[in-house]
């Protein structure tokens, strides 16, 4: 049964069928499906579609359909894992978003829903966040860490445009930096002075962890 659920949760990315994507989130949730193999199968299927239209095979109106259908499932995983959690007390404080010229939230709400379930207490910024609103966050939260998510490889480089305003602002000694999403490397990460980088949303927690050494 798992496997016919996964397949047709698949099966509705590819389809562009919201309609089929959020009930299919259901059944999986009803059926016991953990809610990381669930978004494991939405993710290879959406990243089909992207790689479709980065062949030239598939058109922007293919990836707005594949996000409309994922994102038509995302309440029912994210509302899953949120219920898996089982901390009361908080773990630090994240403050999240996804640079700027850059409007991908899927990924970015997942690491932010998983930390969340994990026991931290997230501030999510959107997604196309300036510069200076990263920094303002930084000074009002006074988070233990601060995620940046970044898709294109056009934008990626405002990580480091946050990290340079962090130490002009005299900040960036009190807060982690980490950074992820798909136009991130391990190098690209060290490149902009990020304290961490995973190339998964389960990875971010365990970075988080790591980097506040609990
Ligand atoms: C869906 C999608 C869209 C949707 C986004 C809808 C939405 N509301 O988010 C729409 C249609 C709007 C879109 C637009 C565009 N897109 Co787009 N998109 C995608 C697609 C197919 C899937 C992204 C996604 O949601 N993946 C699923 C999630 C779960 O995965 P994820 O985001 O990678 O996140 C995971 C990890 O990376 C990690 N993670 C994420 N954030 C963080 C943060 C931290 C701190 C950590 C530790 C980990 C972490 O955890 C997540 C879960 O494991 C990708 C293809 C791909 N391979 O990624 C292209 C892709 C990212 N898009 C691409 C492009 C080019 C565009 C456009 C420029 C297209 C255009 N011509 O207009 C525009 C840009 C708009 C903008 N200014 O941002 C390219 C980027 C190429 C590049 N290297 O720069 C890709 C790779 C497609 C391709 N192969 O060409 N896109």
């Amino acid at each position: 049964m798992e496997a016919e659920v996964l397949q047709q949760l698949r099966k509705a990315i590819l389809d562009y069928n919201s309609e089929a994507a959020a009930q299919w989130a259901k059944h999986a949730v009803e059926e016991g499906i953990e809610p990381l193999v669930a978004l494991g199968a939405l993710t290879d299927a959406i990243r089909e579609v992207g790689d479709g239209f980065g062949r030239g095979d598939l058109w922007l109106p293919d990836l707005v359909g594949a996000a409309d259908a994922m994102q038509a499932a995302m309440p029912t995983i994210e509302d899953a894992f949120q219920k898996s959690g089982t901390r009361r007390e908080s773990l630090g404080v994240v403050v999240i978003g996804t640079v700027f010229g850059d409007i991908h939230t899927i990924g970015k709400s997942m690491v932010a829903t998983m930390l969340t379930a994990e026991g931290f207490e997230v501030h999510d910024l959107g997604i196309n966040v300036p510069v200076a609103k990263f920094v303002e966050a930084v000074k009002s939260y006074k988070p233990q860490v601060l995620a940046m998510s970044a898709l294109l490889t056009t934008t990626a480089p405002e990580a480091k445009k946050v990290v340079d305003a962090l130490k002009e602002e005299g900040l960036r000694e009190g807060v982690k930096v980490m950074v992820g999403g798909g136009a991130i490397t391990e190098g690209f990460a060290k490149s902009v002075g990020a304290d961490g980088y995973d190339p998964t949303a389960p990875g971010a927690v365990g970075v988080a962890r790591m980097l506040l050494g609990i």
